[in-house]
């Protein structure tokens, strides 16, 4: 519903910017008519466009009050209290001012002769009182139009103070204006100058360039990207606190705390440097990888050829396969990748130093340069790992692969167990892996299959859906559900770097798992390696916030949290590295500018997410597990659902929690990862850790 509610005010609203604009301007132009006959049909004219704004308004103020009483405060609080004012306190003068005065110059206007309109008719169509009305209704839909596309949420006085006046100080102009060309025409007739007044406007519009154009210029310059920048500059926010002890030092007398530290740091002065946050130094690894990146020309099994970025030589790269427990050592080698690589476990609560966040946690592996990863390996499930360094395009190209911890204990193992990592690989689409065509396996009936989903496409959708048997979801992001249930005609969506488990015994009939809608693309598995594609029938999707049943957890939403945080994800036009945009913000803005949420160690959090914007943002916490407490104001009823990569759709509310309990700086972004190329990236940072790193033009690391 917020959908339709926003839709229609934001149509509206673009609408009653124009239509106000243009009757500000008929109704200006009403003292240059030359004869009574011609006033007399401007007027009429003018009362369709009194009513055509009337009717705006009310579309604005209606859906403004919709949203106010269906969704959460922060997607109607700038709606409800500076929208809708905006659109209705100009349509009421014009009906209490403007309109009556319309009307009495229409009864005394005579429609039919063609003589020059008497003092007294002028001074009529000049009047402020008459006029003004349209001419703020103009004023205010343009302030309407700023607001609209430079919400101020989280709220910040000085983004509506400023406008605000600017929107008063014209507005009185033009009413002194008015009342010098009232007097004027009364005195004599105007005559309509067409070339003067658009030299008029020019020189106004020049002049209203020159002013804004030096501190847009300024910003636009000072937006962009330093040389070089602390991870840890910039503006921290420390949430509401519990009981409100712990925010006081830093922000004066607020509880919800907002300022511009240079770093968060215990207040005993001792700080740890995240290269302190290593996984075991010592010991002998149970398991050994090396990774080499390089470049390759890889080819999909359709024959397309790829330009790719490999880890290993292949796309993806090989799959890490552990067990729980084991001590891991990963040695990165780049042999021939110029902007440098990492590899960051996605999913996987690794300490931070091991992270491998370029500029975070170390410096971007540069060619003929080595880094070793060592870690134990905590958590059960489907994981995948990917360079965070030009993540974007790294993980385009193919610098990712999938990783799986299998249980310590050996258990009753799926004997099919099949990964589904699905990327869409540049100039060439959609594969399974490195699989274009249609894949077939045999499995015998009677066999549980186990298929782990993997979306690592950027800025997609991803649609997966299994027909030939029930099925169960039995793991989200690598943590298993409670109790799944049988499932039969759902599809699954994941958004990129989510990840699906799902389960079925094989049948003794095809069985078939088809990505993107595409019957081409997928997995026939059948008894004999035979068999048709099937038929899909039409499927809903899968919704986890009532699947399977409730276990007992660490914490939920019934419990006392130690600090909470709102995170508004928003659309607004912003000045980001040295270019203005229409930008997808985290609280009102763009990386650096983003907020870093700031911990303290073994703190219970709780954080709103908010997603106003008009895009779904699937946001990634590195280094913690949050688990899902509600969705627009409804708990979780199912099983306990712990996410790494929440799929936060527009207009929704999702309240998530987690335990601060891997102390270090953790990336918090969008994983389209355009978004976080683009901005959609902040931090949590816990207190009394420090980070060595650097990012910006000067250093090596760029993460995104
Ligand atoms: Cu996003």
């Amino acid at each position: 519903m917020y959908d339709i509610f926003a839709h229609s005010e934001l149509g509206a609203i673009l609408f009653f910017t124009i239509f106000s604009i243009i009757a500000a301007n008929k109704s200006s132009k009403l003292i240059y008519q030359s004869t009574e006959k011609q006033l007399y049909r401007r007027t009429r004219k003018l009362q369709f466009w009194t009513v055509s704004l009337t009717l705006l308004a009310g579309i604005i103020a209606a859906a403004d009050i919709a949203v106010a009483a269906t969704a959460h405060p922060l997607f109607w609080l700038d709606r409800l209290f500076i929208h809708a004012p905006l659109a209705v306190i100009p349509v009421a003068l014009i009906w209490f001012s403007a309109f009556p005065r319309l009307r009495r110059l229409m009864r005394r206007t005579n429609k039919q002769t063609g003589e020059q309109p008497d003092t007294a008719r002028r001074r009529q169509a000049s009047e402020p009182a008459f006029i003004m009305p349209y001419r703020i209704a103009a004023l205010c839909s343009v302030a309407l139009f700023y607001f609209t596309f430079v919400p101020p949420i989280p709220f910040v006085w000085t983004e509506i103070t400023i406008p605000s006046t600017i929107l008063l100080f014209l507005a009185c102009m033009l009413w002194m204006l008015q009342s010098r060309r009232n007097q004027m025409a009364t005195e004599a007739p105007l005559i309509y100058r067409p070339w003067r007044r658009r030299l008029k406007l020019t020189a106004v519009l020049l002049a209203a360039f020159a002013l804004s154009s030096v501190p847009f210029l300024t910003a636009m310059e000072t937006s962009r990207l330093p040389e070089s920048l602390s991870m840890m500059a910039g503006k921290t926010d420390y949430g509401k606190v519990a009981g409100a002890q712990a925010s006081t030092a830093h922000s004066g007398n607020h509880n919800h705390a907002v300022s511009t530290a240079a770093s968060p740091s215990s207040g005993d002065g001792s700080a740890v440097p995240v290269t302190e946050l290593t996984g075991p130094r010592t010991g002998e690894p149970d398991r050994q990888f090396t990774i080499t990146a390089q470049h390759m020309t890889l080819k999909l099994s359709s024959g397309k050829e790829i330009e790719a970025w490999t880890y290993n030589g292949q796309i993806p790269g090989e799959e890490l396969r552990m067990k729980e427990g084991e001590l891991v050592e990963v040695t990165l080698i780049n042999k021939d990748i110029e902007d440098g690589v990492t590899l960051h476990w996605h999913g996987l609560d690794v300490p931070n130093a091991e992270d491998g966040v370029a500029g975070a946690t170390q410096n971007a592996v540069m060619p003929g340069e080595t880094y070793t990863y060592r870690f134990i390996a905590e958590q059960v499930g489907t994981f995948w790992y990917h360079s965070h360094q030009h993540s974007k395009e790294a993980v385009r190209k193919g610098l990712f692969g999938s990783l799986i911890v299998e249980p310590a204990e050996p258990q009753a193992l799926p004997l099919e167990d099949i990964t589904v990592i699905t990327h869409n690989w540049e100039g060439a689409g959609m594969a399974i892996g490195a699989n274009d065509t249609l894949q077939r396996r045999t499995i015998a009936p009677g066999t549980a299959v186990k298929l782990r989903l993997i979306n690592t496409d950027d800025w997609v959708r991803q649609r997966y859906e299994l027909t030939g048997t029930p099925f169960k979801v039995t793991a989200i992001d690598g943590t298993d559900l409670n109790g799944p249930t049988a499932l039969e005609n759902q599809s699954l969506d994941l958004l990129t770097g989510g990840r699906y488990d799902i389960s079925f015994i094989m049948p003794d009939h095809p069985v078939m798992l088809r990505v993107g809608r595409d019957d081409k693309l997928g997995i026939l598995m059948s008894p004999d390696g035979s068999g048709e594609v099937p038929e899909f029938p039409a499927a809903t999707t899968f919704d986890p916030t009532h699947y399977g049943t409730p276990a007992e957890t660490p914490f939920d939403a019934d419990s006392a949290f130690d600090r909470e945080f709102t995170m508004v994800l928003d659309n607004r036009f912003a000045f980001y590295n040295g270019s203005f945009a229409a930008y997808d913000t985290i609280n009102g803005a763009v990386f650096p500018n983003t907020p870093m949420f700031v911990v303290k160690e073994g703190e219970l959090v709780k954080t709103t997410i908010v997603n106003r914007s008009a895009v779904e943002h699937p946001m990634h916490l590195h280094g913690h597990h949050m688990l899902v407490l509600s969705r627009n104001g409804e708990r979780v009823t199912g099983s306990p659902w712990w996410s790494d990569t929440l799929d936060v759709a527009p207009g929704e509310v999702y309240e998530v929690a987690f335990l601060a309990d891997n102390p270090g700086v953790w990336m918090d972004h969008c994983h389209n990862l355009v978004h976080a190329a683009a901005g959609m990236t902040m931090h949590l940072m816990y207190e009394g850790v420090t980070s060595p790193f650097e990012i910006g033009t000067d250093t090596r690391n760029h993460p995104e």
